[in-house]
């Protein structure tokens, strides 16, 4: 089993043939684009009173708030994060300015197809027979080496702000890796690989920024298909265009509207495993506008890729048998490779003796 995240891929190498479409320039959505079955669920309109719930981090109240946030919705958004508004806008204009060079510029930095980092197509657009209005960059390490391929010249004042924000983001993560285990009664001992401090020094991260260009038919069209991550959490920065999707049991596809100065901080599958199904980690997509060109920036957090990640000891029981097998990031990657959104399934070990079944393990097999 590789030990570095940019390995993960090494045995699942895809080849994605990008048609490499200057997406501004088409006037039609090519059948190549076109989804038909877009709606399984319906989509649920912004008059709903259904809406994301917005967490102050500084409340004195916020690991409860948080903790029924994660057990309702798998996802939340938070203001008061202490992510400087400056830095927020730096990585954007990172952002726009890669996505706006010329595709023969941008193809310089392409990911390979064993590889993590780099320009290209979403990884999961392997799964379906359509392509996604959307185009990714992924950052795993430093991301030097193809940012001076980018731009030869001013590669590294680009390269600076990547580095802030991953830093803040790591503290970030770290400060809402406890609020969350906070609100499960768990402390520093019973997580030994955040360190004595509980700082999570080790933890491991990727950088994901996705444009979706203004669409001429977005009712066919879709940004970045319905998955889980593969993560602890993912903090995500949008820009003030919407887009981001996530499905409600019971409702339907909700939008997750922007708001200034706010991140969407969503569950991932490998939370899912620490608190055995208690914190599901949520199914969302990416939808594409108009007129409007959306981006967003994902900072994809997890353990340090080789530590083995089970349900926490604390949270078991007679009556609460551990879900799922003792997996670490890099395997869970591979496998989320193969199996896509039959994952967690995958790695599940026997179905909850309430008979509840977890909303995002869409395989619902009985293993043991
Ligand atoms: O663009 C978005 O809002 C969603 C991004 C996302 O789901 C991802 O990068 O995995």
């Amino acid at each position: 089993m590789p030990s570095r995240l940019s390995d993960a891929f090494k045995a699942h190498p895809v080849q994605l043939h990008p048609k490499h479409q200057d997406f501004n320039s088409l006037q039609e959505l090519p059948d190549s684009y076109k989804w038909t079955q877009l709606d399984e669920y319906p989509s649920c309109e912004s008059y709903s009173s259904e809406s994301v719930p917005l967490i102050d981090v500084t409340d004195p109240n916020a690991h409860t708030l948080i903790g029924h946030a994660c057990k309702t919705w798998g996802v939340f958004q938070v203001t008061n994060h202490g992510i400087p508004t400056k830095l927020l806008d730096d990585i954007e204009s990172v952002s726009r300015c890669l996505f706006s060079l010329p595709q023969q510029q941008k193809l310089k930095a392409a990911r390979s197809p064993d590889g993590v980092s780099g320009y290209g197509l979403a990884r999961i657009s392997s799964f379906f027979p359509k392509l996604m209005w959307s185009e990714g960059f992924t950052i795993v390490g430093s991301p030097l080496e193809h940012f001076r391929q980018l731009w030869p010249q001013e590669y590294s004042k680009f390269c600076d702000i990547i580095e802030e924000y991953e830093k803040e983001m790591k503290k970030l993560a770290g400060r809402l890796m406890w609020l969350i285990l906070g609100s499960l009664g768990i402390c520093n001992e019973d997580i030994k690989w955040a360190g004595p401090k509980g700082e999570f020094n080790e933890a491991s991260a990727a950088l994901q920024l996705n444009s979706y260009p203004a669409c001429p038919d977005p009712d066919q069209a879709m940004g970045l298909a319905a998955h889980t991550d593969s993560t602890l959490l993912t903090i995500l920065h949008q820009n003030n265009t919407s887009g981001l999707q996530v499905l409600r049991e019971g409702t339907g596809w909700v939008t997750v509207e922007p708001l200034q100065g706010a991140l969407v901080v969503n569950i991932g599958d490998l939370l899912h495993i620490l608190s055995n199904g208690l914190y599901p980690s949520v199914l969302h997509r990416a939808m594409v506008n108009r007129t409007r060109y959306r981006l967003s920036v994902a900072y994809l957090y997890g353990p340090p890729a080789s530590v083995q990640i089970s349900p926490l000891s604390k949270l078991l029981g007679p009556s609460h048998p551990p879900l799922y097998r003792p997996v670490t990031w890099n395997e869970y990657l591979g496998t989320k490779a193969k199996h896509f959104n039959q994952a967690l399934s995958s790695v599940r070990l026997c179905v909850p003796l309430n008979g509840l079944v977890d909303v995002n393990d869409h395989n619902r097999v009985q293993v043991g």
